[in-house]
């Protein structure tokens, strides 16, 4: 390809060269980021709740309350990982995320002993915490998923939420049928790389007008903008 006899045509081609292989390297890096885990965990060490109440434990008050579902620990060799609420013919869990976001996915970690219990339930998702309703808990929110079938011992089950149609504040699992609820986790995923038609707000206090009242927190229309936020959130992760 080349003239070894040219050294100065040499150079001239490898020149000419370099900035094709560095967009090629760099379109290289683009796919490897967007191929990369970009799934963020929402739920995880958020403010929880449930009820009618958490099964109580004389020795250990600490044991099955609600935020055990959000504790990033999922060893279901120990019950101390596992939510427990009272017997009761309707049971629910409930998660602030914090922020109002479109919810791509949800996961649910089911305990091992007397699994068959976790069955009858439906996921809802809410704008405001529902509890402040006066017919909580039987209001309804915008429905992710439901799951009739108990769930498997010590078994994920994964609800696709409508490609992230569904958004919101307030996640809830509520369970119909009398007995009591045990969750040894619970994921609320967001996907960072969908495409997104509607922005991701959180709600500023103290606000009067709508557009004043909702911060944007990010959109991400397009692979590039995908790769270039998860490249500047892992970067910031290694700082
Ligand atoms: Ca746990």
């Amino acid at each position: 390809m080349f003239n070894r006899t040219c050294k100065t045509c040499h150079r001239a081609e490898s020149k000419r060269e370099l900035p094709i292989l560095s967009f090629l390297f760099s379109i290289a890096i683009s796919i490897t980021v967007v191929k990369a885990p970009h799934f963020v965990n929402l739920a995880l060490h958020k403010p929880t709740a449930q009820g009618p109440a958490t099964w109580n434990n004389d020795h250990d008050p600490s044991l099955y309350i609600s935020s055990k579902a959000v504790d990033g620990k999922v060893d279901l060799t120990s019950t101390n990982h596992c939510t427990h609420t009272t017997n009761a013919d309707l049971t629910w869990w409930l998660v602030d995320l914090g922020v109002s976001s479109p919810i791509h996915r949800v996961a649910v970690l089911n305990r091992d002993a007397y699994s068959d219990r976790l069955r009858n339930f439906t996921i809802d998702v809410f704008q405001s915490d529902p509890k402040l309703e006066p017919i909580f808990p039987g209001n309804v929110g915008e429905i992710c998923a439901r799951q009739v079938d108990p769930v498997g011992s010590s078994q994920w089950v994964e609800f696709d939420c409508n490609n992230g149609s569904v958004i919101g504040r307030f996640l809830r699992l509520i369970k119909f049928g009398f007995r009591s609820m045990s969750l040894c986790e619970v994921r609320v995923l967001k996907d960072l790389c969908a495409m997104e038609s509607r922005n991701t707000y959180r709600h500023v206090p103290n606000t009067k007008s709508l557009s004043e009242s909702r911060e944007v927190l990010g959109v991400f229309s397009t692979p590039m903008q995908c790769g270039l936020t998860l490249w500047q959130r892992n970067h910031h992760l290694r700082n």
